[in-house]
């Protein structure tokens, strides 16, 4: 069995070796130029494949993505969807995401960046904090990412609802599902976090009028996509103190471009796009057995549902 191996961003002798354990019966091609024949390709492994690319191996039985979010198979216009697409579901990304959430949200909720301030200026000065129960944590995005991050938050004793395309039953977290429950999840969300997938619906939908709607002074956590977030309605509502802070892990352009606004603004943090890193030492073991079933002859799952974009 060969698998291609598709990613400029991920450590390829890593994966070499987390495959040789987990899948040890295939041979891993690292990279389109590493394939002598494309009949040979069995599967595609592969994170921001260049467009165009994986049509070319006639006898593929799947795509595995190396990521969570697929926006980057499915703007590929020539993308083979006669085979399944397979998103990554896998333990250590979902830790990685909920790590991520849960110290972003606790910065906003201690006002971390305020004390930081106030240590620069040498002033001991106590700044209002309200208890857990007392502070209303939005998620958008209920899937394997938003359901764990939630309930991590449920755990810190927040007040913690979600927002998803359908109802959601997860314990102690109020659950709002579509566009006619959209207003009143964003209406009581102080700090609001993303993780939607990117698709048409949900391309540019933090903006200045949906960012509006939440209460006054609210912060923003986005770890989804750059595509979400209208990157001037985000400084626009900082401007004006609708939004009090925003932590940002996904930008529009990637790297964030030297120039950018967003770097030297005060009450922005930006981490680059590391919310959650696809580990090899579990995702290897998860696509092998995804793989696995294949070989059996039963479906992988998740598998993309391209009628919905996710
Ligand atoms: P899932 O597909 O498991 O979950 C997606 C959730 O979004 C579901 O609850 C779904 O609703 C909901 N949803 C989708 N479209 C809409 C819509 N139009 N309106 C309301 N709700 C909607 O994805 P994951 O949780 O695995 O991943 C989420 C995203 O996180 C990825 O797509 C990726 O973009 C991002 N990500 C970012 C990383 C980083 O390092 N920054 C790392 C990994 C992922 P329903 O459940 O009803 O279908
Ligand atoms: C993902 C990502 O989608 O890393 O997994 O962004």
């Amino acid at each position: 069995m060969v698998i291609l191996f598709q990613s400029k961003t991920d450590d390829p002798q890593q994966w070499r070796r987390a495959f040789a354990g987990a899948l040890p019966e295939a041979e891993l091609r690292i990279g389109a130029e590493a394939v002598q024949d494309p009949a040979e390709v069995d599967y595609a492994v592969a994170w921001k494949p260049p467009k165009g690319l994986l049509k070319q191996y006639p006898n593929l039985k799947a795509i595995l993505s190396l990521g969570a979010g697929v926006d980057h198979l499915a703007s590929d216009p020539d993308l083979p969807t006669h085979v399944p697409v397979v998103r990554l579901v896998d333990p250590g990304l979902t830790w990685g995401m909920t790590e991520y959430v849960v110290w972003a949200v606790l910065g906003h909720h201690r006002r971390t960046r305020e004390y930081r301030q106030q240590q620069a200026q040498h002033r001991w000065a106590r700044l209002e904090v309200p208890l857990g129960p007392s502070r209303r944590v939005g998620v958008m995005g209920l899937g394997e990412l938003g359901a764990d991050a939630a309930r991590a938050l449920k755990a810190m004793r927040f007040d913690v609802a979600g927002w998803s395309n359908r109802r959601k039953q997860i314990d102690g977290v109020e659950s709002f599902a579509g566009q006619a429950e959209f207003g009143r999840f964003l209406a009581r969300s102080e700090i609001l976090v993303n993780l939607l997938p990117l698709t048409q619906a949900t391309t540019g939908i933090l903006n200045r009028q949906t960012l509006g709607e939440l209460p006054k002074g609210a912060c923003l956590v986005n770890a989804a996509r750059g595509g979400h977030l209208v990157e001037a309605d985000l400084l626009e509502l900082l401007g004006t103190g609708q939004l009090a802070e925003a932590t940002l892990d996904v930008f529009r352009e990637e790297p964030l471009p030297a120039g950018h606004p967003f770097w030297d603004h005060p009450r922005i943090t930006v981490t680059p796009h590391e919310a959650a890193i696809t580990p090899a030492e579990t995702a290897a073991a998860t696509i092998a057995e995804n793989i696995r079933k294949m070989e059996r002859g039963e479906a992988p799952s998740p598998m993309v549902d391209f009628s919905q974009g996710y």
